[in-house]
């Protein structure tokens, strides 16, 4: 393959999806080598084949709000690969949604979820629908309707939807009952599920907890100790929150947490109690961060994001794009040495290239953040036996499977001078096992 042909071809066809565009190139730029050492995946016009998702579900959903007023919503289902395992990713719900961010989403979402070590393909989904704002039986409408219209492409063993952006666990709750009652099944299809209905332990914590032992691996590999060390975040949703949770249980620093008003700053790192304070805030009152610098007292960065504070080590938690060349060259001129992706392509094209020609820590969403889809995995496996694991054993196992993305990033990434490329290993080590499984299955 020439990556240049394939770009502008896909540029040609796809011209008005630029993420879709932006995450397709990154990873074929880093596999264009390998890929080419196989003159049989060539054969199998493979590249096209694994660019271009296996089928799109589109639909409007329509909804009746509080007022009585009947309301519509664009809504998707991208279902991008299926070679080794049912389709299976998040649903994300924000005014932002379409089909450009939910394809490069599911793209994605294919490569990190075979970097998992689980039988799990790649797919995304969700709608413009904004939950900002509204109530409770407004979101449950909204969340009913597009299951009544989603469900028959759904299920157990075919895709498995989850949690994103604006898509927790209420939102769970509601689609997968709709999904019950549609399907008169009660099985697995959701996952991120209550915990009395089949929800795995700790899969509200994996994506944070993972990405943080994610960078303890990679601050192994240079010996360094994340005591102490001041961490910046971006977002206070699920993966920001939990993130920070394992951060201040280890010593370090939480300088700075936002959301899509603006930025807080804590030079000192927030304590237990202000923690507690942002999760009651965000997640359970739904209220905004600047009511943290109002009640605490400190800086407030109205419409700003955390990169220009002084930091160790940032772990962009938010969304895509958020960190571009200026913020990375701010956050090297301030000695930042790690940056750690929770969020998916938090980082534009420009940024990653800061990141890596200044040779510091820097590890891609696909790998860093895969422990919530992991933990997903898991939850797939607990449904299938009917039965429940410890929150230990789910923890351990997430460990393990983090500390193995880790070898297998640092097993096809590592340069000549010992400089570990974790956007090239984690895109070859993901692109291999999906590869090699579509060549065994033959021309789909
Ligand atoms: P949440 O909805 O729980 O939280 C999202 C946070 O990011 C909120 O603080 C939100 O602010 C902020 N945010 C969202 N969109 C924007 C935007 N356009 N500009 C600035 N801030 C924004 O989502 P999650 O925590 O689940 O997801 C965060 C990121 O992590 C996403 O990129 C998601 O794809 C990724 N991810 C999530 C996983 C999961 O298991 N949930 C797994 C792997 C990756 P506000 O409160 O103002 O909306
Ligand atoms: O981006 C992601 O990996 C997620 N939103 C989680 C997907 C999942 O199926 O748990």
């Amino acid at each position: 393959m020439n990556v240049n042909e394939v770009l502008a071809d896909l540029n040609r066809r796809f011209p008005n999806e630029p993420e879709y565009l932006q995450a397709v190139s990154e990873v074929l730029k880093s596999i264009e080598d390998v890929y080419n050492q196989f003159p049989e995946f060539e054969r199998y016009n493979l590249v096209e084949r694994l660019c271009i998702p296996d089928r799109i579900f589109t639909f409007r959903v329509t909804w009746t709000d509080d007022s009585g007023k009947i309301r519509t919503n664009m809504a998707y289902r991208v279902q991008h690969n299926n070679a080794i395992g049912p389709y299976k990713g998040g649903i994300r719900f924000h005014a932002s949604v379409n089909l450009s961010i939910l394809k490069f989403l599911a793209f994605e979402q294919t490569f990190k979820n075979s970097l998992t070590t689980l039988a799990m393909g790649g797919a995304k989904g969700g709608s413009d629908f904004s939950p900002r704002g509204k109530s409770d039986m407004e979101v449950m409408r909204f969340c009913q309707a597009y299951i009544q219209e989603l469900w028959r492409h759904i299920g157990p063993e075919t895709d498995v939807p989850a949690g994103d952006i604006g898509v927790g666990g209420r939102e769970v709750g509601y689609m997968f009952g709709m999904y019950k009652k549609m399907a008169r099944e009660h099985s697995g299809t959701f996952t991120g599920k209550g915990l009395e209905f089949g929800g795995s332990l700790v899969r509200p914590e994996a994506t944070g907890y993972g990405n943080v032992y994610f960078l303890l691996n990679m601050l192994a590999t240079r010996g360094i100790d994340i005591k102490g060390k001041r961490v910046a975040i971006s977002g206070s949703g699920n993966v920001a929150t939990y993130t920070a949770d394992k951060l201040i249980s280890l010593g370090a620093k939480v300088i700075s947490m936002s959301d899509s008003d603006g930025s807080i700053y804590v030079p000192e790192g927030l304590t237990r109690e202000q923690m507690d304070f942002i999760f009651e805030l965000k997640q359970i009152y739904r209220g905004r961060i600047r009511e943290f610098a109002e009640k605490y007292g400190c800086e407030y960065v109205e419409g700003g994001r955390p990169w220009s504070f002084p930091c160790d080590i940032a772990m962009p938690s938010a969304t895509q794009n958020e960190i571009d060349g200026d913020d990375a060259r701010a956050l090297l001129a301030n000695g930042c040495i790690a940056v750690s992706e929770g969020a998916n392509m938090p980082s534009t094209p420009e940024a990653i290239e800061e990141f890596i020609k200044a040779k510091i820590l820097y590890a891609p969403g696909k790998a860093a953040n895969a422990g919530g889809v992991s933990v997903s995995g898991l939850e797939m496996a607990q449904n299938s036996q009917k039965l429940s694991w410890t929150a230990k054993e789910v923890d351990d196992y997430l460990h393990r499977i983090m500390n193995d993305i880790h070898s297998q990033c640092v097993k096809y990434g590592s340069e000549g001078d010992g400089y570990v490329n974790y956007v090239k290993g984690a895109n070859i080590a993901g692109f291999m096992k999906v590869a090699r499984a579509m060549m065994s299955q033959g021309i789909l």
